[in-house]
């Protein structure tokens, strides 16, 4: 790339923090200072949160980048840290988990009940032969035994991957052979949209392929008809029966926790690998600081799946190493209704939520009179996680579910990362729609131009991480140089996001969107986030996707598809008057430059399981080119939709 990034969206809107939240939060500016001041004393002091069984020798050791060593000699048990702590300290009747399957059936989760659970499996695994530095394959539904299969992990030191239930029996098996796991934990199957959906069958077929998995461990949830074979135990009949007595053993702060695939654009997925005290001291700690959870009275709800790493660092580790209630919901967000979300948000009593993006755009599509028909007057901060939030998202979800009033926490982080690392502090910031705002206390991230160089306030170019921190990835599983080459190669002794990013005048951080997907019109460099903002911010338009497709006379040209709002009239003429109106209103607020040669009005967007558009699909339709893979996306019908409506356009 020849120059930095475009830098066209001016958002001048800026929303500080309630005064009652500001005078009470659990974080305060403060900790800016504090960690500026000295960094490592701030993480030990954040670490001191963590119960350990042996206080670590060194902060850290980076005495060989990029491969870091955090809290050395410390020791502890991260289940121990999620459950027993709370137990012991009289909180075992909490309730830890308010569940809510698909079809309505719900359980409630004590502490002590989870404890109980997690105490039964981890004997079971140990019971199956796995020990500690095993390795444990995770497939299940969003159902408590997801948590409680990857609490037992860690409390026996095995490291569990998790993987998507909604990944193919091909991308499991990868998956499974790349780890050598010696036991899957599966389902019969989960529900979604409305009826049961097999999850066993693509085990079987995967685990055809694994010659190291010993088990399969089967939790009956839809209770539908299985096939079984001599290596399938139910997880009823293995982890009920089992002893409900386990002592955790403390493990070292660099034991391996978990491994997380990330789908990424290549072939070969990465094993994210995430070890045990550095993750654990700052995915606690974010969910204090950002959530400003307060354990006590928050009822807190991530919308997330399990098997992405907003689950691991919000469902499962950050709320529950914080003795937080929060409430967990198997299906999807449109069954029976439209309204289902906000439901579960007025019977539970959430405060504070944690969700994506496209599901904010999706709210968006359908109306804003779907939350208006529930009480959610319990919620007292929003979050956004996993895209840029467009600023008109953003406004439409501190209106429509916050009430006009409530912060808006837009979070920045990877897999790689573990936990967040750009966010407004909801007690501090005065948020800007469409920011991430500023690193965390603690976390030194900047954006640079092409030679590396930091770029002046108003400048755009690549976010990096300039300083090691403590939830930080410490390898890809079993390819130390693919880790090397991928975060720590492009820029001398600096991490590599892959994410574009600006500094606005004020200094703060504004995501652009991977770097691989940014367009290059007539010698520009436009992002794919600042169009897709411009259209979004039309009252039509509630969420778009943008490509550069090759186009003869620019190099690239501005391909964008647009889902119209809930009542927008797109038949005939109306419709191709709207195409002409979003083109002039993209023109008209980011410049000519970044006008769309064309805008295609589509009902749905091809998104991966975790919500992210795959602008490599749509680009594929620009340029008329059969399909690449599709294997990873929610709903593999919507690419024949829109293809469909390609042809015969111009
Ligand atoms: C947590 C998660 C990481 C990529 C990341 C970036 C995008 C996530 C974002 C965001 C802008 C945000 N991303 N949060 N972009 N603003 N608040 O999503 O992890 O699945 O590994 O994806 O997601 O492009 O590099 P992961």
């Amino acid at each position: 790339m020849s120059e930095a990034l475009a830098n066209l969206l001016n958002e001048t809107r800026q929303f500080p923090p309630p005064a009652e939240l500001a005078a009470h939060a659990n974080v305060t500016v403060d900790a800016y200072a504090e960690a500026d001041a000295d960094r490592l004393a701030f993480w030990a002091k954040q670490a001191d949160r963590l119960a350990w069984s042996k206080k670590w020798d060194e902060v850290l050791d980076w005495s060989n980048p990029p491969f870091a060593k955090w809290f050395v000699g410390g020791q502890l048990n991260v289940a121990y840290n999620c459950l027993d702590r709370h137990v012991e300290a009289g909180r075992g009747d909490k309730v830890a988990i308010h569940w809510e399957g698909e079809p309505g059936d719900t359980r409630t989760i004590t502490y002590a009940d989870l404890h109980e659970l997690t105490c039964r499996a981890a004997n079971a695994l140990t019971d199956l032969g796995v020990t500690a530095g095993d390795r444990v394959a995770i497939y299940l539904p969003m159902i408590p035994e997801a948590a409680v299969a990857m609490l037992a992990c860690a409390r026996i030191g095995a490291a569990h991957s998790v993987v998507f239930g909604g990944f193919s029996a091909d991308s499991l098996s990868n998956r499974i052979q790349d780890a050598s796991a010696k036991v899957v934990i599966t389902a019969d199957g989960g529900y979604r949209r409305g009826k049961p959906s097999a999850l066993k069958p693509t085990v079987d077929e995967a685990v055809a392929n694994c010659p190291s998995v010993e088990h399969v461990l089967v939790v009956r949830r839809t209770g539908e008809e299985v096939a079984w074979s001599e290596k399938d135990l139910w997880w009823h009949e293995t982890v009920e029966t089992a002893s409900a007595e386990h002592t955790a053993q403390p493990f070292d702060a660099e034991h391996p926790l978990f491994i997380l695939y990330t789908s990424g654009t290549t072939a070969r997925p990465k094993g994210i690998l995430h070890t045990t005290g550095g993750y654990l001291t700052q995915a606690s700690y974010t969910t204090h600081a950002v959530f400003d959870l307060k354990p006590e009275t928050d009822v807190y709800w991530c919308t997330a799946d399990i098997g992405w790493v907003t689950g691991h660092s919000y469902i499962v580790y950050g709320p529950l190493s914080n003795g937080a209630t929060q409430v967990m919901y198997e299906g999807t967000p449109d069954t029976p209704h439209k309204g289902r979300f906000w439901e579960i948000v007025d019977r539970y009593g959430v405060s504070i939520l944690y969700t994506a993006p496209t599901l904010i755009r999706t709210m968006m599509k359908w109306g804003e009179d779907i939350p208006a028909g529930f009480d959610l007057s319990s919620l007292r901060l929003l979050g956004s996680v996993g895209e840029p939030i467009n600023p008109e998202a953003w406004m439409w979800y501190r209106q429509h579910v916050g009430r006009g009033e409530l912060p808006v926490v837009d979070t920045w982080w990877q897999t790689e990362t573990g936990s967040i690392m750009i966010s407004p502090l909801p007690g501090v910031t005065a948020a800007k729609p469409g920011s991430a705002m500023a690193p965390l206390p603690g976390i030194v991230a900047d954006v640079v131009d092409d030679q590396g160089q930091s770029v002046p306030n108003g400048g755009g170019g690549y976010l990096v991480l300039r300083e090691p921190w403590p939830s930080m990835l410490r390898t890809i599983w079993g390819d130390d140089n693919r880790f090397i080459e991928t975060y720590w190669s492009r820029f001398e002794g600096m991490y590599f996001a892959g994410d574009g990013a600006k500094k606005d005048d004020d200094g703060h951080i504004w995501l652009l969107g991977r770097v691989d997907d940014v367009m290059l019109v007539s010698g520009h460099n436009i992002s794919t986030t600042e169009v897709e903002s411009a259209l979004v911010s039309h009252p039509s338009v509630a969420e778009a996707a943008v490509v550069g497709a090759t186009d003869p006379t620019t190099g690239q040209a501005i391909v964008a598809f647009a889902i119209p709002r809930g009542s927008t009239d797109i038949a005939g003429e109306a419709g191709e008057q709207l195409i002409a109106d979003l083109r002039n209103h993209v023109s008209k607020t980011l410049g000519p430059i970044a006008k769309p040669r064309q805008i295609m009005l589509v009902p749905e967007l091809p998104k991966t399981r975790s919500g992210k558009i795959m602008r490599r699909l749509l680009r594929d339709v620009a340029e008329n080119r059969s399909l690449g893979d599709v294997t990873t996306l929610q709903d593999s019908s919507v690419m024949e939709l829109i293809s469909s409506g390609m042809s015969g356009a111009k």
